[in-house]
């Protein structure tokens, strides 16, 4: 449809962004809304954040339960842990899945990795984020979490913050992801919550924004295919421990974004969680 000056309603207007125009102030439109405000303030201690020797996967025995250690316990506590020396996305998936129960089960490494191998989807998001004249008062991405199995992640500039839920006696707490060079960023995401049946966390996490620099992250997402359920493996429940989430695919989540907005805090893996 075409208005009277013969421009077309899905003609993508340039020039036209607050960055093209140089505003110096945030309009309200991009405002965070008030849902948003910090749960609790930012924990500059980002030493906490887990910084993990992949390649140490390929050592002797001894070591190389070190590293699974350090991986389990950095997915239990945060859902997320920097990589660094190693390939990452194929030895970490092998460990969370091993770490996780036996290879011959619904939920082991073989099971994982051949069922990504055979229907599984990557999708890349390359992330543009703008300076910002006042970066308190705009987020560059809102709080939520990955519908994926892991997430890897490149980013130019600090900006990615994670919540820590356990910090602070469990009232949580902000955590920016420090920048080291030549680390991947790797997010457990909603698929591996429910593999593990709420072992492993989906991190929430958030981008904040950068008064005078344009931060640009490569996100890259593995997930089964679009139609293939994640459940939680039977070898993971008994009468103490029941299933804590209904099964979902790909396709659920992208029927729940249609018809939910996750920019006001709504996230899928809550409508999975089996209540006791
Ligand atoms: O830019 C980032 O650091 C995070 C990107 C992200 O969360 C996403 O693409 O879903």
């Amino acid at each position: 449809m075409e208005n009277e000056k013969g421009e077309s309603s899905s003609t993508f207007k340039m020039d036209n962004s607050a960055q093209e125009r140089s505003l110096p102030y945030v309009p309200d439109c991009y405002a965070v809304p008030p849902s948003y405000e910090p749960r609790d303030a930012l924990d500059s201690n980002s030493e906490i954040v887990p910084t993990i020797d992949i390649s140490r996967l390929k050592s002797s025995d001894d070591e190389r339960r070190g590293v699974i250690q350090e991986l389990s316990s950095a997915c239990q506590r945060f859902g997320f842990f920097q990589g660094k020396n190693g390939k990452v996305l194929r030895r970490s998936e092998e460990s969370i899945s091993r770490d996780n129960g036996s290879d011959n089960g619904g939920l082991g490494r073989d099971n994982l990795s051949s069922r990504m191998d055979k229907n599984g989807m990557q999708v890349m998001a390359v992330n543009c984020y703008p300076p910002c004249p006042d970066p308190t008062a705009a987020l560059g991405l809102p709080p939520h979490s990955d519908y994926s199995c892991i997430t890897i992640l490149l980013q130019n500039l600090t900006g990615l913050e994670i919540f820590h839920p356990s910090a602070h006696g469990g009232s949580g707490r902000w955590v920016l992801v420090p920048e080291v060079k030549g680390v991947l960023k790797v997010h457990i995401g909603d698929h591996v919550e429910v593999l593990s049946n709420g072992l492993y966390k989906s991190v929430i996490h958030k981008v904040t924004l950068n008064e005078e620099k344009t931060r640009i992250s490569l996100a890259s997402l593995h997930s089964l295919g679009m139609d293939d359920k994640m459940s939680v493996p039977y070898q993971l429940v008994n009468n103490e421990n029941p299933a804590r989430y209904r099964e979902s695919s790909f396709n659920d989540f992208l029927d729940f974004l249609v018809k939910n907005d996750i920019s006001q805090g709504e996230r899928f893996i809550d409508t999975l969680r089996i209540k006791d």
